[in-house]
């Protein structure tokens, strides 16, 4: 019955391994570049990154934060591109002796990608184009996984030619052109990616302000190398978000809308927020995930329209007691009614220090809400608002263990010293920033070691709704090794517990506490 008289010899695992990998990458990369040439429609990886995340036990996430801190993202992207490359290599070193297994497993990872695209919150595309790539690269992969294992498993005529198997030549060349086909397709996904927000954002200059923001207050800037910035440059500002992708939207074409319990729908376009009253509010921005000392909170001017506005036009129903708000890349959020109908400066904000607000940080518009975690009120790439009760809906985090309402803990850090600073004796001059949203700081104590808390001179003040800087000397410092411990006291006439609660459900309380050396 067999057409061949020498049995074949396998062609080598390299081989096999290389035609895996590169089967996947080729059909990975037409699916990133054919994405990034559709505006708003997530890569494949992208996709399958998303859902990742949206399976992801809460317990993960702070592991996440914790561990990786903003570069959760690209460990994230890496753990998929990883894992996808093994299960390719696996199958084309099967592949070798059974290019139908390698085919079917192939197939299933490339429909895993298309499922994931079929469910991905994040696109802000139709779903009909948001299957394409992920659709290409199954087709990609599959077109390029049987073109290999055809020059390491000749079949049919080619396997009377080829009674030794393995076609090297064959397959270096093809390798070569998938090669290439991967680079390509990489380039394209890297250039076009985000092009159209990126235009949209550098074609718009913020209007002038009928109000704009007073200086800084001198004096609220402590003068200490390495203390923060009194406002947070954007380029320094924490990035928190579910995003692996900054989400593709330009300004022209989003539109707010604003519905659920009110008495009339509003649909607002870009140019109509540019048309309405702007404000300049400086607000002190803080993630629940920060832990006590950590980098997650930022100061910035924000220029916007107040929420209140915007309410006050669509008329607020009886019985409401919170908006949801929905981003364009479906993240949502649950913040009380109160606190942005209240005195605060809740807005819609478009600006960030004097510019449109950065891609990452939510252009075109976001929230800003002062005194509440970003988690319950600071959504970013901003497409809905609904007035609506507690009662009736879940936003993205409150659904993962993560409390309906989060005040932000007040709280302080210690910039200076960094951890084992050395100082010389007669110069110990250490500070920091201390914050309490809506109530303001009332005191900030220091403490070395184990001795008695003393009085830190506090900054001047800017507005309740900022942090407030810290400086302290130590005056007879003794040489060695030592602890510095900080806590504040807010306008209430609350201190600090030393308690430590977790990130998870409404962050977390505890003291900083920085070692630092005195020679
Ligand atoms: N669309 C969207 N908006 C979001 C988030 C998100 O995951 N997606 N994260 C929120 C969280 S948890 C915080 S702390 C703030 C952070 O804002 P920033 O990245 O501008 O500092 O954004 C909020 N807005
Ligand atoms: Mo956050």
């Amino acid at each position: 019955m067999t057409t061949t008289a020498a049995p074949r010899a396998a062609a080598p695992w390299w081989a096999g391994a290389l035609s895996g990998l590169l089967a996947a990458a080729s059909g990975v990369a037409v699916g990133t570049a054919v994405a990034a040439l559709l505006q708003g429609v997530p890569s494949p990886i992208e996709s399958v990154g998303n859902r990742a995340i949206d399976y992801a036990p809460p317990f993960l996430k702070e592991f996440a934060v914790k561990q990786f801190g903003t570069n959760d993202k690209p460990i994230l992207i890496g753990s998929v591109v990883a894992g996808l490359a093994v299960i390719a290599m696996i199958a084309g070193i099967i592949g070798r002796r059974r290019p139908r297994v390698a085919v079917i497993l192939v197939g299933v990872i490339g429909l895993v990608a298309v499922a994931a695209a079929a469910s991905d919150r994040t696109t802000t595309a139709s779903r009909a184009l948001t299957l394409v790539p992920s659709v290409l690269t199954l087709l990609v992969s599959l077109a390029a996984l049987v073109l290999l294992l055809s020059a390491l498993v000749p079949t049919g005529k080619r396997a009377a030619e080829h009674p030794m198997g393995f076609q090297r030549r064959r397959f270096l060349g093809v390798a070569a052109g998938l090669g290439a086909l991967v680079v390509v397709g990489g380039v394209v996904g890297q250039v076009f990616g985000n092009a159209a927000a990126a235009a949209s954002r550098a074609g718009i200059k913020l209007p002038r302000r009928a109000n704009p923001a007073p200086a800084v207050p001198a004096g609220a800037q402590v003068d200490i190398d390495g203390v923060s910035r009194f406002v947070t440059p954007n380029r320094d500002f924490y990035r928190v978000d579910t995003a692996l992708r900054i989400p593709d939207v330009p300004a022209e074409g989003w539109n707010l809308r604003i519905h659920g319990m009110v008495d009339k729908e509003l649909n607002l376009s870009f140019r109509d927020l540019l048309g309405m009253p702007l404000v300049d509010h400086r607000v002190t921005l803080t993630c629940v995930s920060n832990e006590v000392g950590g980098p997650y909170v930022g100061n910035a001017v924000w220029t916007g329209v107040l929420v209140k506005d915007l309410l006050a036009m669509a008329g607020v129903k009886a019985g409401a007691d919170a908006i949801k708000t929905t981003s364009a890349d479906k993240w949502s959020a649950g913040t009380p009614l109160e606190a942005v109908t209240d005195d605060r400066s809740s807005m819609v904000a478009i600006g960030m220090n004097g510019e449109p607000l950065p891609l990452a940080h939510g252009f075109p518009a976001r929230m800003v809400v002062p005194g509440l975690y970003g988690y319950v009120s600071a959504t970013k790439w901003l497409t809905e608002i609904e007035v609506s009760r507690f009662a009736d809906f879940k936003a993205y985090w409150t659904t993962r263990d993560y409390d309906a309402e989060a005040p932000i803990k007040f709280s302080s850090r210690i910039d200076v010293p960094k951890s084992f600073q050395t100082f010389p004796r007669d110069k110990v001059r250490v500070g920091g920033v201390a914050w309490a949203q809506t109530v303001g700081i009332e005191r900030v104590e220091v403490k070395v070691d184990d001795g008695d808390w003393q009085q830190a001179t506090l900054a001047t003040q800017d507005t309740v709704e900022t942090w407030r800087q810290w400086s302290w000397q130590w005056d007879d410092a003794t040489e060695g090794t030592h602890k510095l411990t900080i806590r504040a006291t807010n306008k209430n006439g609350e201190t600090q517990t030393s308690d430590r609660a977790r990130i998870r459900p409404n962050g977390t309380t505890g003291w900083h506490s920085v070692q630092f050396r005195v020679e």
